[in-house]
C-alpha cells in the first residue's frame, strides 16, 4: 500500500512541476521594441562615379552634388557633375588628414576627419575654410537635419551637435530590433528619417530621429561593383526627389527606391516555429501527466475500495 502511495505521490509531484513550468513562447511577448520593416533596393538609373573617389560624404545642395573623399594624401572636398561623374572643383586636405563625412548647413559645408579630431567649415561657393572645430573620438558620418548636426563615430551612439558651434547637445542610441547597432557610417535625411550606411555591410538602415530605433532595414546587396570598396554614400536630391547610392571607389552611382521584397521572407515563420513547437511540447507533457495522474488516482482508489469492500458477486445484477 505504501508503494502505491509513493507512486501516486511521484505522479502528483510530477504533475505540479510540469504545470508550473514557464510556457516557452510567452517570454517572446515583448513589445518594448519595434521590429524593423525589411525592404530591398530597386535601381531606376545610374551615372558614372569617380572610381578613385574613396567616398565618405555625399550630399546635394540645390541640385548640385558635393562629395567628401578619404585616404591619407587623397582626401578632398569636391563638387561633382552628376551626369558625367567628373570633378567640377576640388580642394585637398592636408596629407595627414583623412576626410570623412560632410554636410551642408545653409550655404556652408562641414567636413569631418577620421582620427585627426578636426572638422572644417567651408564657404560653399569658394571652398574657403571659415572655421574649424576639434572633437573627441573618431569622425565617421555627418548630416544636418535642419536643427542639429548628427555625427557618427563607429559606435551605436550618434552625437547631436550645435550647427553653429559644433558643441555636443545630446546623443542618440541606435537600436535594431531591440539591440544596439554600431558602425553607422554615411547618412542622409530622407522622408523624415535618418538613412545610414552600416559600415562593411550591404545594409542601409532607416532610423527614427527621435528614438534612434531602426524602422527600415534595407538590403542593398548586389549593388557593389566587383573589386570596389564598401557601400558608403547616400544622397537625396530634393530638386528631383531622387535618392542616390554609391560607395568607396565605386565606378557607378545608382538612383534607387526601396520596396518590399517580392517573395515574402521565410525567416520570420522559422523564428516563430521553434518556440511554438516547444510550447506544444510543454502542453503535451502537461496533458500526458494529467492523464497518467488520473489513471493512477483512479487505480489507487479502486484498489483501496476493492480492499475495503471485496466485490460481492451476488450483488452483480
Ligand atoms: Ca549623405
Amino acid at each position: 500500500m505504501l508503494g502505491r502511495r509513493r507512486v501516486l505521490s511521484v505522479f502528483i509531484t510530477a504533475l505540479f512541476l510540469l504545470s508550473s513550468t514557464p510556457m516557452i513562447g510567452a517570454q517572446d511577448d515583448d513589445s518594448s521594441y519595434v521590429r524593423a520593416e525589411s525592404l530591398v533596393v530597386v535601381v531606376h538609373d545610374n551615372v558614372t562615379h569617380d572610381s578613385e573617389a574613396y567616398t565618405q560624404g555625399l550630399e546635394f545642395y540645390q541640385g548640385r552634388l558635393f562629395e567628401s573623399t578619404g585616404l591619407y594624401g587623397y582626401s578632398t572636398l569636391r563638387e561633382v557633375n552628376l551626369s558625367s561623374g567628373s570633378v567640377i572643383r576640388s580642394v585637398d586636405l592636408n596629407a595627414s588628414q583623412f576626410g570623412e563625412g560632410m554636410t551642408f548647413v545653409d550655404d556652408e559645408i562641414i567636413q569631418l576627419t577620421w582620427q585627426e579630431g578636426i572638422a572644417f567649415r567651408y564657404q560653399m561657393e569658394t571652398f574657403d575654410v571659415v572655421a574649424n572645430y576639434t572633437y573627441e573620438g573618431e569622425g565617421w558620418g555627418l548630416v544636418y537635419d535642419g536643427h542639429q548636426l548628427i555625427m557618427s563615430n563607429r559606435t551605436d551612439v550618434l552625437t547631436l551637435r550645435n550647427a553653429s558651434t559644433f558643441e555636443i547637445e545630446g546623443t542618440l542610441n541606435v537600436t535594431l530590433n531591440g539591440s544596439p547597432i554600431s558602425k553607422i557610417n554615411e547618412m542622409e535625411i530622407w522622408g523624415g528619417m535618418l538613412l545610414a550606411n552600416v559600415y562593411q555591410t550591404d545594409e542601409i538602415v532607416g532610423i527614427d530621429l527621435n528614438s534612434g530605433v531602426v524602422i527600415l532595414h534595407i538590403d542593398a546587396s548586389g549593388l557593389r561593383p566587383q573589386g570596389a570598396g564598401v557601400m558608403n554614400g547616400i544622397a537625396f536630391d530634393s530638386s528631383t526627389q531622387s535618392l542616390w547610392i554609391t560607395g568607396k571607389q565605386w565606378p557607378i552611382m545608382y538612383n534607387v527606391t526601396f520596396i518590399e521584397p517580392e517573395v515574402p521572407s521565410e525567416p520570420e515563420p522559422e523564428v516563430e516555429s521553434p518556440s511554438s513547437a516547444e510550447e506544444t511540447f510543454v502542453y503535451s507533457n502537461v496533458l500526458l501527466a494529467i492523464m497518467l495522474a488520473t489513471v493512477v488516482i483512479l487505480l489507487a482508489m479502486n484498489l483501496k475500495d476493492g480492499g475495503r469492500n471485496p466485490p460481492d458477486e451476488g450483488a452483480l445484477e
